[in-house]
């Protein structure tokens, strides 16, 4: 291996004026930046975020809860553009203190609950309704595989995806150690896919809906183009499964919501009622540019 030529100082300082990946936004420090109230809307659930793999997980799950009739989950969607700093302001970190999407306040009971971390809100959304965590030992199955992806996919996206995609040097080691990663974690999926039709067993649950797009967006090739680098045509399991879950009406609602990218079909800004995928898709609200 070359030898590097930096070596870490004694204490680190912080240099703004560094290249950086996202170094407009990130800094050493937590907390508010700036005053600015969170908007709120008429439902009982009130959601700020955007549509990357970890906003996406809990509009699935709110459009699944709505699909199976529980009106309890209407909820009102508001963009959070993580880009311009959004997540830095005083309302949104009274919503999560760690600043970043998805944050989610339940506004159904007393008082205002906030509740953050996607895998937090997902459990919060499953024990309220009694939808999409199985009872008895299949329970325990479930939270392993949502623990799981809490755990596995940071080395996924600020691991791999980072090096790969983003930093402004592409580091030889840093791209070898984590696409060894990222390929052991799609080859574990691979197979435990291979005896049964969802994460967990037979049955589609909350476990499915955190893990889901993150290995769709790889093997869609939409998160950091790596779908040919990883070879992740080759996990026949992981294929078929991301195929069967995102035929689903909900999945393909709930990755609308909050995006601002791409097809403009496809993106729904704010979300406050279910005609909004019908009639407030960027297309209809601002024709003039048909594309991105
Ligand atoms: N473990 C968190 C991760 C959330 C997360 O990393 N969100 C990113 C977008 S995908 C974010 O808001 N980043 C903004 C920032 O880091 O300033 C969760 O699952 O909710």
């Amino acid at each position: 291996m070359p030898e590097e030529a930096y070596q870490p100082p004694q204490v680190w300082t912080w240099d703004p004026d560094k290249p950086q990946a996202f170094g407009n936004i990130n800094r050493p420090t937590a907390g508010a930046r700036f005053e600015k109230a969170l908007p709120v809307g008429k439902h009982p659930l009130q959601l700020y975020s955007l549509g990357t793999p970890n906003g996406v997980k809990v509009t699935i799950m709110l459009e699944e809860l709505l699909a199976k009739g529980h009106s309890g989950a209407e909820y009102d969607a508001w963009l959070i553009n993580i880009g311009e700093g959004a997540q830095f302001s005083s309302g949104f970190v009274d919503a999560n203190p760690n600043s970043k999407i998805p944050a989610l306040v339940d506004r159904s009971g007393d008082s205002p609950v906030r509740v953050f971390e996607s895998g937090a809100i997902l459990l919060h959304l499953g024990e309220k309704f009694g939808e999409f965590i199985p009872p008895g030992d299949a329970r325990a199955e479930c939270l392993s595989w949502l623990f799981w992806q809490m755990g596995s996919t940071p080395l996924l996206g600020g691991g791999f995806g980072h090096f790969y995609a983003y930093a402004p040097v592409k580091i030889e080691y840093a791209i070898d150690r984590y696409t060894m990663e990222v390929k052991r974690q799609l080859d574990l999926l691979d197979k435990n896919l291979a005896s049964r039709q969802y994460v967990c067993g037979d049955e589609y649950t909350i476990a499915d809906m955190a893990i889901w797009p993150w290995f769709a967006g790889l093997a869609r090739n939409l998160a950091y183009q790596a779908a040919e680098f990883l070879q992740v045509h080759t996990y026949a399991n992981v294929n078929r499964w991301v195929e069967a879950v995102g035929e689903r009406p909900a999945v393909v609602r709930g990755q609308m919501v909050n995006r601002p990218f791409g097809d403009k079909s496809r993106q729904l800004h704010e979300r406050h009622d279910a005609s909004d995928f019908e009639l407030r898709t960027q297309d209809i609200l601002d024709p003039d540019e048909s594309t991105d």
